[in-house]
């Protein structure tokens, strides 16, 4: 049986730490294309040339050409621009959109079949934006920031607590923004959720406020260190997660921006929700109980990426 064909659609930091990790793992044969010339050929190469000493099997291919991607089982789209100081993820909204515009066009053209994982900040307008200029089925487009925001989360709730992050859960829903909603009551330890483990004496509630601030405030706090773009280590394996649960058919409950119609509320809307991933791409919405405050949060979550989009049809008539 012929490998599972990945396409990364943008070879920049995330692209390139894509391509690695998905070699590493053998998840299929790759393509890198990016617009930068010789950027994706650059790294295809320096990451094939890594295939000796790591042993693995797959073959990596850099290109400028739409053509390359054809027949792709996965595509993870990171193409655009990111973030740098001061700014936050909503002012890449017009540049970034006419990216989407192009992104989704040639997915449309090539790999019409592809499961597609959008990365490119803001990231729910963008996924939605993505779906909408490639026409694709919408259980078949998501974007990855749920899977990073928890994953920010139970890093921070394991230092807090001092045991491994394997036994930490976490849930963040919302949009992946300031105004993202890091579920408490239904993160764990071992499951064991966190308001037992202030009972417990194990954390205060002030501490654990701090943490959920500095969730909120995780992808800024890298920018702010590195000062040339923003986070692609973090961001990478979380789309990797994504892209395995849907190539093995694994059935994975994780956090992803989806199309949500009907749950929670909401009509035809992609925002952060948990999910279940495998071979049908996003094949359930999980429609959680949240109490009155939980649901605020939400809310205004949902009201700010409702702005983004708004912004979107504005700025291109088509998508109206
Ligand atoms: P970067 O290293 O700049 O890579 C972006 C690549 O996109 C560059 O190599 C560009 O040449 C390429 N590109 C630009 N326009 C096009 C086009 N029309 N077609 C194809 N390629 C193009 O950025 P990065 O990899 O660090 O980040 C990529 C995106 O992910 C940015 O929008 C970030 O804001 C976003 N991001 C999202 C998260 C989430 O959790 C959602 C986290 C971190 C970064």
């Amino acid at each position: 049986m012929a490998r599972p064909k990945i396409a990364l659609i943008g070879a920049g930091q995330i692209g390139g730490t894509l391509a690695h990790l998905a070699a590493l793992k053998e998840l299929g044969d790759i393509v890198l294309f990016d617009i930068a010339e010789g950027t994706p050929e650059g790294k295809a190469l320096d990451i094939a040339e890594s295939g000796p000493s790591e042993g693995f099997d797959a073959a990596l291919k850099g290109t400028q050409s739409y053509a390359d991607i054809a027949g792709a089982d996965v595509c993870i789209v990171t193409a655009g621009v990111p973030r740098k100081p001061g700014m936050s993820r909503d002012d890449l909204l017009g540049i970034n959109l006419k990216v989407m515009k192009s992104v989704g066009e040639g997915i449309a053209t090539h790999a019409p079949d592809a499961f597609v994982i959008c990365i490119t900040n803001p990231l729910d307008a963008m996924v939605w934006a993505l779906r909408e200029f490639s026409g694709l089925p919408q259980e078949k487009v998501c974007g990855m920031a749920g899977v990073l925001d928890s994953a920010r989360f139970r890093h921070f709730l394991s230092l807090e607590f001092g045991v491994s992050m394997r036994d930490v859960t976490a849930f963040v829903l919302g949009g992946h923004g300031d105004t993202m909603v890091p579920l408490v009551r239904y993160s764990t330890v071992a499951g064991i959720p966190l308001p037992d483990l202030i009972d417990m004496g194990w954390t205060t509630q002030e501490k654990l406020d701090a943490i959920v601030q500095r969730t909120r405030d995780g992808g800024a706090e890298i920018v702010g260190l590195l000062k040339t773009g923003s986070a692609f280590y973090a961001p990478a394996t979380s789309a990797i997660e994504m892209a395995e649960a849907y190539l093995k058919d694994q059935k994975r409950v994780l956090p992803c921006a989806a199309y949500v119609d009907g749950a929670y509320g909401l009509k035809g809307f992609y925002v952060g929700v948990p999910t279940v991933i495998g071979a049908g791409g996003v094949e359930r919405i999980v429609d959680i109980r949240m109490n009155k405050d939980e649901q605020a949060m939400f809310d205004k979550s949902v009201d700010a990426v409702k702005g983004l989009v708004k912004a979107c049809k504005e700025i291109d008539p088509s998508l109206a």
